[in-house]
């Protein structure tokens, strides 16, 4: 595996040296954030970033993400002029050396949560979604943690309009069209797309999700074979949908050679209904086997990019919630540690 660290571009508070001093930390996943959905990523742009890693003994192989417009979503009229410049941005990113593109096709919200600061017992916090909090908040005047600032109310309530309307399986065929466009180009250039699942794994606001489980990633996988069509396994994210059994899809996807990149972190239930905090990343923080889930991963091959996920706001850091420095560099050194045991004696 190749061990990376999400970075926020050049106004990320976190110094590249800091990151180039976690143990075997080989590079970042980043993305040209002042780009919008829509935009074509200029060359230099990233050229200049990564000229910055590599002075930092860092590489840029991975970019989280390269955004997909709500037009490709929704299919409509703009669709096709967005996915040419979806093309244009696999092209730039190709020239600039990238070999594996984190994306989503999740409609408005990209994560969801409930507390950006829960207060966990010893005084550290974590992001957390709480289905008694989540079904209070009211779908017309809505004021999510980390996404009042994303669409006005007025943007937000239109696109939520928009979505009642479709379908699952017309979401499902816009993702297909989406793929059946792009693939070609991933595989002339030499990129692996990877598809982060839905998070947390259901439909929220009734808007359709269609990467929630091991269904819908068969349907995906029969209906584009390439294996440039691929998988961001986010255990958190799968893991927060107690129907799925994260050790056997790591196994199974990773055998069939679809995990291009990993997002390593554990969650924990916290009742019988589908609430969860964001746990610290060992295993005895949560409610996942995370060396199970290394295992699987380990003994079927995988052999791709793997990245820490939130942290927890620890040691009175601060900062963006769940990528801060201190919760996630534990959890690279967890990470760390579960390959190299794994891969040197724990096969059988
Ligand atoms: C949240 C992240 C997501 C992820 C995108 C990938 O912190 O895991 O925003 O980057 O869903 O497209």
């Amino acid at each position: 595996m190749k061990l990376i660290f999400r970075w926020y571009g050049p106004t990320d508070s976190i110094p590249l040296q800091f990151i180039d001093q976690i143990p075997n930390c080989s590079g970042v996943c980043t993305a040209c954030y002042d780009a919008k959905p829509g935009e074509v990523w200029k060359l230099s742009t990233l050229l200049e970033m990564k000229k910055m890693l590599n002075d930092n003994h860092l590489d840029m192989d991975v970019i989280e993400s390269i955004p997909v417009s709500e037009n490709i979503k929704l299919g409509n009229e703009l669709a096709q002029h967005d996915i040419e410049v979806f093309k244009k941005n696999l092209e730039v990113c190709a020239q600039a050396g990238v070999k594996v593109v984190c994306y989503n096709f999740m409609p408005v919200f990209d994560w969801l949560r409930t507390d950006m600061h829960h207060k966990n017992e010893d005084g550290s916090e974590s992001l957390s979604y709480s289905y008694d909090d989540f079904v209070k908040v009211d779908p017309h005047n809505l004021h999510l943690p980390g996404w009042d600032e994303s669409y006005s109310q007025d943007e937000l309530q239109n696109l939520l309009d928009i979505y009642q309307k479709m379908s699952h399986e017309q979401l499902f065929q816009n993702l297909l069209h989406f793929l059946q466009e792009i693939i070609p180009v991933c595989e002339r250039v030499g990129i692996n797309m990877a598809i982060h699942p839905d998070d947390p794994p259901w439909d929220v606001f009734h808007l359709p999700r269609i990467v929630s489980n091991e269904e819908d990633l068969d349907r995906m996988f029969a209906a584009v074979p390439s294996k440039a069509n691929g998988l961001t396994l986010c255990t958190g994210s799968f893991g927060a949908g107690r129907c799925n059994n994260l050790p056997h899809m790591a196994g199974k996807y990773a055998k069939q050679g679809r995990i291009h990149f990993a997002h390593l972190r554990n969650v924990l239930y916290t009742d019988d209904k589908d609430s969860f905090v964001e746990a610290g990343h060992a295993s005895c923080m949560g409610s996942l086997d995370m060396a199970k889930i290394v295992k699987e991963l380990v003994v079927n091959g995988f052999d791709g990019y793997v990245r820490p996920d939130h942290g927890r706001n620890i040691f009175d850091e601060g900062g963006k919630p769940g990528y801060g420095l201190y919760d996630r560099a534990l959890g690279c050194a967890y990470i760390n540690g579960l390959f190299e045991a794994i891969e040197k004696y724990g096969r059988n």
